[in-house]
């Protein structure tokens, strides 16, 4: 199993500005989900309380809410929660595979770090497993990628200047 690997250095999160796109679809999966990230952002210092929540329908819906907000110039960076969990017919891949699609798209058109904090499992247990289960908490994990992109893109220069 891959493992998250924290920056060497602690995260400068001060000032970002965060929003979450949860999606209500499978929410006793992306409610622990939600927990999670919100503790991560607690502890870099933001306020879990100040961090708007939007609720979705399902994965399916993640990404046209985050590039909405990504492209709002409202927040430094979006993190997006689902869990599609396979069933017994093919619908699994047609969410699965344009809700990450999607979260791609919306990060590298506005510029605005989107992170993935989408789980796509083979069943429950595997998704549990991964929403504050024994493999961790991807809503957290994906949660501190999000305060790591940001912190990094603010340091480098602006994308519509010149660099020399
Ligand atoms: N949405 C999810 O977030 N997870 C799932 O596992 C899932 N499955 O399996 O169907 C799911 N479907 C709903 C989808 O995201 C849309 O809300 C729906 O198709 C309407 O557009």
């Amino acid at each position: 199993m891959g493992e998250y690997a924290p920056p060497p250095e602690p995260i400068d999160a001060s000032g970002l500005r965060v929003a979450i796109v949860a999606g209500r679809f499978n929410d006793h999966v992306t409610t622990p989900l939600l927990d999670g990230a919100l503790a991560t952002l607690r502890d870099h210092g933001l306020d879990p309380t100040a961090v708007p929540v939007w609720w979705v329908p399902g994965a399916f819906e993640i990404p046209l809410l985050a590039k909405r907000l990504a492209a709002s110039g409202t927040f430094d960076a979006v993190i997006c929660l689902g869990a599609v969990i396979r069933g017994d017919t093919a619908h699994f891949e047609y969410v699965a595979g344009p809700c990450a699609t999607g979260i791609a798209q919306a990060a590298l058109d506005t510029g605005v770090p989107v992170a993935f904090g989408v789980l796509t499992t083979n069943d429950e247990r595997q998704a549990f497993d991964r929403a504050g289960g024994p493999a961790g908490n991807k809503g957290a994990e994906a949660a501190a990628t999000a305060l790591e992109m940001a912190a990094l893109l603010r340091n480098l220069p602006d994308a519509n200047q010149p660099s020399c």
